[in-house]
């Protein structure tokens, strides 16, 4: 007798105590976080999970009752291994968000899972405009490659800039800003002689620069994929292009904030678009860059960091918005048509298309106190991308 009411108190309490524990796991609400944080997009996983981090914690780890739990996983940036870890997450895991996402073949690779399990998928970088079709479960706190282009296709030729020469990576986002600055160059009385484009892979520069050198346009357009710049920079700078009286312009992917000091003067005065820069200069970006700072000695947020940190707040926001509830489909109804002020400038998700209507500022590098920024010097307000018709 006595010994079996021990069993069965026994038995009681293991399960008492193991509901608590699959409560207690369950009710975590979830992001899994995949990001490059090894090989050629390495500084993307970092700037992005640095900037993550600061959000979490400057706004707190609980919301709306629920504890938010941030895995982090490295994708290598290989996209069969985004689409496995995305698989895992999913089902093992249980996340109630899918977040990150380097380049673009990891965000499309990604799509398929965010839509059979009704999970939102935030793109925190990748920038090619057809992604957000991937998948009605995508919300984008980025860019895109036609959005950030056209300004400056617009610019150019206004600026004696009448031939450009296009040098692009050759996949998504590069396509999109080749396509989308030739138009709109064309459409404005400018021309197009050559349009170059790279493997997206180790790219070897020198033969393209090259080529170009002895095209003599009045400037060469470029787009390389964060993390690529600086090289881009160095090899333009050491064949003597700028010399030859041949401008660099292009996205402000080619002069990141997380290379350009490092880049040297020649840098300097180098004209891109895009939607934000370290150097913005209002009052929410400076308390940013501060508190990125203060967290990430030596590191300065670039436009990854950016979406990262605006993406958890899109995150956040509707976790609240939901009450804590953290279903798939509420959360990505209550990540629609959300309206901000982010460090980049206003920030608004369209509700019809999921994506980022932003302003896409107008930048020339320049030295303020001693270091390499972009500065902004014209505006176009809230521009939606232009690759939706
Ligand atoms: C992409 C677009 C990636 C822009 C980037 O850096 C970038 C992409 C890693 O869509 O793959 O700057």
């Amino acid at each position: 007798m006595q010994k079996r009411y021990f069993l069965h108190a026994t038995a009681l309490a293991v399960l008492a105590l193991s509901a608590t524990y699959s409560i207690a796991q369950n009710n975590n609400f979830k992001i899994g976080l995949i990001l490059p944080m090894t090989g050629q997009q390495a500084s993307t996983g970092r700037q992005i999970e640095a900037a993550a981090k600061l959000y979490m914690a400057q706004n707190g780890d609980t919301v709306a009752g629920r504890k938010v739990e941030l895995i982090v996983k490295d994708d290598t940036s290989i996209p069969d291994v985004t689409k496995r870890i995305a698989q895992e997450l999913v089902v093992n895991d249980k996340v109630n968000v899918l977040a990150g996402f380097g380049i673009t073949p990891s965000a499309l690779a990604t799509a398929p899972i965010a839509t059979q399990s009704k999970t939102p998928q935030v793109v925190m970088a990748a920038a090619t405009s057809s992604i957000t079709l991937a998948s009605p479960y995508i919300v984008r706190t980025s860019f895109t490659l036609p959005q950030a282009s056209v300004a400056l296709a617009d610019w150019a030729p206004k600026n004696g800039i009448k031939t450009v020469v296009t040098l692009v990576s050759d996949y998504g986002p590069g396509i999109d800003a080749e396509k989308f600055f030739k138009e709109r160059l064309l459409f404005n009385g400018g021309q197009v002689p050559e349009s170059l484009r790279v493997p997206l892979r180790n790219p070897d520069f020198a033969p393209f620069l090259q080529k170009v050198r002895d095209l003599k346009p009045d400037a060469l357009f470029v787009f390389v994929p964060s993390g690529a710049g600086a090289a881009v920079m160095k090899q333009f700078l050491e064949r003597g292009m700028d010399k030859a009286g041949i401008k660099l312009i292009g996205t402000g992917d080619v002069t990141d904030d997380d290379q350009l000091n490092g880049m040297g003067d020649g840098a300097l005065g180098v004209v891109t678009s895009h939607h934000y820069s370290a150097a913005h200069p209002s009052a929410v970006n400076k308390k940013f860059v501060e508190a990125f700072q203060k967290a990430n000695p030596g590191m300065r947020p670039n436009f990854m960091a950016m979406g990262g940190y605006d993406g958890m707040r899109v995150i956040y926001e509707a976790l609240r918005a939901t009450k804590g509830k953290g279903n798939g489909d509420e959360l990505l109804a209550a990540m629609k048509g959300q309206i901000f002020e982010s460090p980049r400038g206003p920030m608004f998700i369209d509700a019809q298309t999921r994506d980022v209507v932003q302003n896409i500022y107008l930048r020339k590098v320049e030295k303020k106190d001693g270091q390499l920024y972009n500065i902004e010097f014209d505006v176009i307000k809230d521009v939606k991308d232009p690759g939706k018709k």
